[in-house]
């Protein structure tokens, strides 16, 4: 297997941490037995957790105004999986790579899936992309899946099969749609005929899912549309995942919402009713900021895993999300990011696996707001990071893998093996 950290760094950074780490898992171990806890087991659970990576989410992002391109940052889709791998190699979180058409487009799909595996890396959703025009295409700047002229419905209809046909390629198993399709003012779309129009084009796209795959449908408030958005809700996306059928579910991103709404119940409605398909993780503050996972917000993303982990330990029928994380690096390493938000969402599942589930239930029950409360907060209360590094370490990742990777020099090499065009452009990623 290709691996573009050397190996003895990470052996001789871990040397030089075993001795704490050891200490610090003693100590944690001590302390959640006598909660009843076993940690070698809570261990057990973080080693098996994975999220996949978006291929746009390593390189630099930006803002509608500019856009800062780091040094060494990936040029194509090959460059982006050497730095999946280097975050795969180092924080052993992230097996898979959630790639996006035609950004990711090439001409040798076994050659890229190939590439892949050399890295030890498979591939999750596969995402379209009707939001942006290419040359010598229909415009989808009114719309696409959803557009009034039925020629652009089908060039984003054909786009979506062709998808469906790479990841079939990739090894992937599902698809994610998400449409920017909507309308700037009021009156500018019929919005009872887009959401039909929708559902039509949706059907022969479900219809030619293989075997075992699934589409997950992505909602979104606003933004391109800054008025009506066709997909706005997790409503309207699981009125069309129930219309369309059951291999057709919700895909929740983070920061697709008002920044008041209750994310963690429209989880535990998801997963009631067996839409629950997978998710973009990433944080915010105001709308669709894309920041690194519990970066702003960790107790979000704890609540979430507090629904996700009951649903696991019950066993819910037909409970099987898929964790993907969807954000945008505008100031830090890419590499970096995405290796701390892994690493975030490792803390908010062992956090929600410290819940005392029967004296949760016991308060609840009860109608004991205090204890029922007090059952969540104790268990962030606790410091898991022995666990999450003896996890990684267990899986033959890093200890420490920001500092692994900042002392191997990797990005600066790439710099030099990279170098960028500069092209001036701004954009959301
Ligand atoms: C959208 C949405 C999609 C992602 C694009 C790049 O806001 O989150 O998941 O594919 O951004
Ligand atoms: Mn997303
Ligand atoms: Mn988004």
């Amino acid at each position: 297997m290709r691996t573009p950290i050397d190996p003895e760094l990470i052996a001789r950074h871990n040397a030089s941490l075993e001795r704490d780490l050891k200490e610090d898992y003693q100590h944690l171990g001590a302390v959640l037995a006598r909660r009843g806890v076993d940690l070698d087991e809570v261990t057990g659970r973080i080693r098996r957790f994975a999220v996949a990576i978006p291929s746009w989410g390593v390189g630099t992002g930006g803002t509608r105004f500019a856009r800062f391109p780091l040094a060494g940052e990936p040029r194509n889709v090959f460059e982006k999986l050497e730095d999946c791998a280097v975050i795969q190699q180092l924080g052993r979180a992230t097996p898979t790579v959630s790639p996006h058409f035609p950004w990711d487009r090439v001409e040798d799909i076994n050659g890229l899936r190939d590439t892949a595996r050399s890295y030890g890396l498979g591939f999750d959703a596969v995402n379209s992309n009707t939001f942006e025009d290419l040359p010598g295409q229909l415009s989808y700047k009114f719309g696409s899946l959803t557009h009034t002229d039925r020629r652009v419905r089908e060039q984003a209809i054909a786009h979506n099969l062709e998808c469906i046909e790479v990841g079939k390629k990739l090894g992937s198993r599902a698809l994610t749609v998400w449409i920017g399709d909507g309308g700037n003012f009021p009156g500018q779309q019929d919005m009872t005929r887009a959401l039909e129009r929708y559902l039509e084009s949706m059907h022969p796209i479900v219809a030619a899912l293989p075997e075992g795959w699934r589409a997950f449908i992505e909602h979104k408030l606003y933004e391109p549309a800054l008025y009506t958005t066709v997909i706005s809700d997790w409503g309207t996306s699981f009125i069309c995942a129930s219309q369309l059928g059951p291999n057709v579910q919700c895909l929740v991103d983070l920061g697709h919402h008002a920044p008041t709404t209750n994310i963690e119940q429209i989880v535990a409605r998801l997963i009631q009713f067996q839409r629950l398909g997978g998710f973009h993780f990433n944080d915010s503050k105001y709308g669709d900021d894309d920041l690194d996972t519990g970066s702003a917000n960790p107790f979000q993303i704890f609540l979430v895993f507090n629904e996700l982990v009951d649903a696991e330990l019950r066993g819910a029928p037909g409970f099987a999300p898929s964790y993907m994380l969807d954000q945008s690096h505008n100031v830090t390493d890419p590499i970096e990011s995405l290796l701390e938000s892994a690493v975030a969402l490792q803390r908010a599942y062992a956090q929600a696996l410290l819940v005392d589930r029967k004296r949760l239930r016991e308060a609840q029950e009860a109608n004991d707001a205090l204890l029922a409360n007090r059952a969540l907060h104790s268990a962030i209360e606790s410091d898991v990071e022995p666990a999450i590094r003896m996890a990684r370490k267990l899986n033959g990742g890093a200890i420490d893998p920001v500092a692994v990777y900042r002392a191997s020099g990797y990005r600066r090499a790439k710099a030099e093996q990279r170098p960028q065009e500069l092209t001036g452009k701004a954009g959301i990623v």
